[in-house]
């Protein structure tokens, strides 16, 4: 267990630590806000950035790019052309390395960590039962900035980006109540289409979750960046319709399925195919979203641990971007050669 939410009462102690970061970053400087792309993610950065500029700080969102991670050099240059005088890194993962050393830091996330972050406040949701995601951390966070029912949906729309529906959170219910449950689905699924396309631009579900006051401004939007959503829906729909015609080659208790496409659809493909396979570890691989790389996600209804898995069959040269995530939903990145090398210990 890595971080402040295992003792006690979890809400209380995320807006505790909210405070205590706060006191470390100099008020006259943004506070700079990382986080994924995907709809939890989003959200825990629609949620902070509003909250801290309504109590009169400077924040700025910065999302990370397809194949990006904050522990790129590419990355941690974009954060320090803000000046930031803090830094919040929410559903990015939480890792044993600094992303910007001897910068105040608050980690927010449920991802299962990899190591203790040195010198950050670390909030992680990861083991705590039931398991929060981001968004609905970052909303506990801000708790220490006053009152924030307001954006409660965007908390909600964190929860059922990442499967948490049925995790039976209170905030959840309140936000179906006051906004209603088909629109915070749609929404979801809108502000979750961009993340998946070839060019992975974060950038209007960004603004809208910003600029909305509930998922409403999402499902029911006219403008560019609604519209933007709606093709991206469409753009995925139709990646996901070819890789989906792939036959799996099974190897003893692993089933692979390999095709090429710009479009991060490789979750869903093994998402899909786990299903039916339900006995297999379903690994599907991407080899047309970053050229030179094969990206990859795996699946099981086993219950098998998959993190246990991919860590016993790790091949040399596999770095951080290799079997994170979640005991049931994890993949990975790796060039090439590597790739070959990990399936050829595989069997395949
Ligand atoms: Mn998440």
């Amino acid at each position: 267990m890595v971080g402040e939410l295992h003792a006690g009462d979890p809400r209380a102690a995320a807006a505790a630590g909210t405070a205590r970061f706060l006191a470390q970053v100099d008020p006259a400087r943004p506070v700079a806000v990382a986080a994924h792309f995907d709809a939890d993610g989003l959200s825990a950065a629609a949620i902070l950035v509003q909250a801290l500029r309504a109590a009169g700080r400077l924040a700025e969102p910065v999302i990370v790019g397809k194949t990006e991670t904050p522990w790129d050099g590419t990355f941690a240059a974009r954060l320090l052309a803000l000046a930031p005088g803090g830094l919040v890194l929410a559903d990015l993962g939480t890792r044993p390395a600094a992303v910007l050393p001897d910068m105040p830091t608050l980690v927010i996330d449920h991802h299962r960590p990899t190591g203790t972050p040195p010198a950050a406040i670390t909030l992680s949701g990861h083991g705590l039962e039931p398991e929060p995601t981001s968004a609905l951390i970052a909303w506990w966070a801000v708790g220490a900035l006053g009152d924030q029912a307001d954006l409660l949906w965007l908390a909600g729309i964190g929860l059922v980006g990442d499967m948490a529906e049925g995790a039976g959170f209170a905030e959840l219910a309140d936000a179906q109540a006051r906004w209603g449950k088909t629109a915070l689905r749609d929404a979801t699924s809108l502000v979750n289409a961009p993340r998946r396309t070839a060019a992975a631009d974060a950038g209007p579900a960004l603004r809208l979750l910003l600029a909305c006051d509930g998922p409403k401004g999402i499902t029911k939007g006219e403008g560019p960046d609604a519209e933007a959503l709606r093709a991206a829906k469409v753009e995925v729909r139709e990646a996901v319709e070819a890789a989906r015609r792939v036959a799996p080659r099974v190897v003893s208790d692993v089933a692979l399925i390999r095709f090429t496409s710009p479009c991060q659809v490789h979750p869903l493909i093994a998402q899909q195919w786990r299903g039916r396979l339900r006995d297999k570890i379903v690994i599907a691989a991407n080899d047309g979203y970053r050229p030179g790389w094969v990206h990859f996600a795996a699946r099981s209804a086993s219950g098998l641990d998959l993190l246990g898995f991919l860590a016993k069959h790790r091949p040399a040269g596999a770095d951080g971007r290799y079997g994170n995530g979640h005991a049931q939903a994890t993949g990975g990145a790796l060039p090439l050669p590597v790739w070959d090398s990990f399936i050829a210990g595989l069997g395949f």
